[in-house]
């Protein structure tokens, strides 16, 4: 029986779904993925920060935030044309979705202009724009919308709770005011959050919670783990359990059963081995390419070959033709790193 799709998940239900056995949760988590997606196909995004540094906020988690010394070179916002060569060489690499974020507590009037080319510019490459700017009033999130933005990125972040402890410069209300502002334009949401920050198990299921409860799930999902960078106030937080991310997104996939989940930020500091149990557990999104915002993430061709091993392609989109994405996945591999492309049925 398919699943139906709720909004009003109790703080005890989600902590039921943590509470079970490993194996139960990923089998439920992946019943439910199965009802709705294609289990071998992962959508992929890449990232590029267009304004770097010296941000007002006081994000505890963040390299970008003025308050830290974190050694960053901070950076102007982009020329236009320098971000649409970006973006071409994602495309060849295999990407369809370009993200583009700031260093921002909200856009300014001025910007508006140079960021509105940057979307018609990336659009006209035939790939999917996102943004991540910060705040959003109403009738910035029209204008965006109407020069062809299809997603923005706001996260929520952690639990109301524990909000105040990471954040003191915006507040969580804030965080849903930008959403809905987002949700009301027409353009997709991208709400998410960020885990081994310190927060305890009820703030994991309390995130949740607030992203399943919006009125409509967010079409896209970011679980991000916490990417320590030196200077930050998290810069020594202790390692997070891996399989506790793992039900982290096992839990998101059974909550938000139509949304993509992506897992985010800390895939460096995952096996390939994790990271497939992340894809088992629901996750069907990636961010690709070799850096995050200003981190590191893993080398396209190590992704690629990945999905190789796995089996998994890039999910081709709807209207599109996707012919970049799998020139990129026909690259040699060799028989020691996927012996499963090598069985021949002719053989015996
Ligand atoms: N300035 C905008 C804002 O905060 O909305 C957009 C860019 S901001 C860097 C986007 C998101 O990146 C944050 O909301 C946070 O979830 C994530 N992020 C930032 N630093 C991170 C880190 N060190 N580890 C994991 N996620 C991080
Ligand atoms: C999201 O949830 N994760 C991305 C994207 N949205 C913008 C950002 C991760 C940033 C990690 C730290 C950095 O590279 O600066
Ligand atoms: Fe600024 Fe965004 Fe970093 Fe917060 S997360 S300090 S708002 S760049």
């Amino acid at each position: 029986m398919q699943a139906s799709i709720r909004h009003d998940w109790t703080l005890t239900e989600i902590q039921d779904l943590f509470k079970l056995p490993f194996n139960d949760l990923l089998f439920k988590a992946q019943t439910v993925h199965r009802q709705h997606f294609n289990p071998n196909e992962v959508q992929v995004s890449t990232l590029l920060s267009i304004k770097t540094g010296a941000c007002p906020e006081d994000c505890k988690y963040c390299p970008q935030s003025a308050r830290y010394d974190t050694d960053l070179e901070k950076e102007k916002l982009m020329e236009v044309e320098a971000v649409l060569e970006k973006a071409r060489m994602a495309k060849k690499n295999g990407s369809t979705r370009f993200c583009m974020g700031a260093a921002w507590r909200n856009p300014k009037d001025r910007d508006i202009p140079y960021i509105v080319k940057m979307i018609e510019g990336v659009r006209d490459l035939n790939m999917e724009t996102c943004m991540t700017l910060g705040m959003l009033s109403k009738e910035q999130a029209i204008t965006l919308k109407n020069a062809g933005l299809d997603y923005y990125n706001h996260n929520l972040d952690t639990s109301p709770e524990f909000y105040g402890e990471i954040i003191t410069t915006r507040t969580f209300q804030d965080r849903l005011d930008t959403l809905e502002n987002v949700r009301s334009s027409g353009m997709k949401v991208c709400s998410g959050g960020i885990v081994g920050m310190g927060e305890k198990a009820n703030d994991r299921a309390g995130l949740l919670k607030s992203l399943a409860n919006l009125s409509e799930h967010p079409d896209s999902v970011p679980i991000n783990m916490l990417v320590r960078v030196e200077g930050t106030p998290m810069a020594d937080n202790e390692d997070f359990d891996h399989f506790e991310f793992i039900r982290t997104i096992a839990v998101a996939r059974i909550l938000m059963p139509k949304s993509h989940v992506r897992l985010s930020a800390g895939r460096t500091e995952m096996s390939e081995e994790m990271q497939a149990m992340c894809f088992f557990a629901g996750a069907n999104s990636i961010f690709y390419g070799e850096k995050l915002l200003t981190t590191e993430n893993p080398e396209a061709n190590q992704d690629m070959t990945l999905f190789k091993k796995l089996g998994i392609e890039p999910e081709k989109r709807e209207g599109y033709s996707d012919e970049v994405t799998e020139a990129a996945l026909l690259e040699t591999v060799t028989e020691a790193q996927a012996p499963s492309l090598f069985y021949d049925a002719a053989a015996n």
